[in-house]
């Protein structure tokens, strides 16, 4: 499955939840398909993605937050699959999609391409709810039932390592910057609150 169509088919109802990603290909493939003042594109911080999004979760349990995650990512930082299932938000879907690859850095190969299996380390570490997609229709369900099951939730899904730049961005670039993304997705989580 390529990541981009993954994308596609929950881009639509990731409209009325908190979407936190990864830095690099998925972030530019999300911003692709349409920016939103509700998407979070942590840069640098590789492997954080699932923390920042466990403490948007705890801190606002009136919200759906969803952490789309990458492989490489998850494996740097495997700490943070066992304190998401330590502390189980109800209204955090985690989304990992493994490529087997470092992709955005010029593609390594990373350990679930000689076989660790991150939907057992998740698992393992006590995420209560786990599945293992490999084609767009599953995850498309996996991620409808993952967001209506009140209960944390890892999604692996096998995706292609695969990333054709969309036409919007200049490789993993595009013109939102950083400090902008900050600024605004911060406001919009204020002004949630303050509704
Ligand atoms: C601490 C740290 N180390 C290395 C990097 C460089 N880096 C940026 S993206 C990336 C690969 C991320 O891999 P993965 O999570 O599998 O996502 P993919 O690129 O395959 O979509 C790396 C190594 C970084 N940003 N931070």
């Amino acid at each position: 499955m390529r990541r981009l169509e993954a994308v596609k088919s929950i881009y639509a109802s990731l409209a009325d939840c908190i979407v936190v990603t990864i830095m690099g290909a998925v972030a530019a493939e999300l911003q692709s398909l349409g920016h939103r003042p509700n998407h979070f594109y942590l840069q640098h911080a590789m492997g954080l993605a699932s923390s920042i999004g466990l403490g948007i979760a705890l801190c606002r349990p009136e919200l759906d937050v969803v952490v789309l995650d990458g492989d490489g990512s998850v494996l740097m930082n495997m700490g943070g699959l066992t304190t998401l299932a330590r502390y189980r938000p109800q209204n955090l879907t985690h989304v990992i999609f493994d490529n087997e690859s470092l992709l955005s850095v010029g593609g390594f190969p990373t350990a679930t391409s000689t076989g660790s299996d991150l939907a057992g380390v998740a698992v393992a570490a006590g995420i209560p709810r786990t599945a293992l997609v490999s084609d767009v229709d599953a995850f498309a369900s996996a991620f409808a039932e993952a967001r209506a099951a009140d209960e944390l939730t890892t999604i692996v899904a096998k995706v292609d390592a695969h990333y054709e730049p969309p036409a919007e961005t200049t490789g993993f670039v595009t013109d939102l910057g950083l400090l902008e993304n900050r600024f605004q997705f911060a406001r919009y989580l204020q002004d949630l609150a303050d509704d």
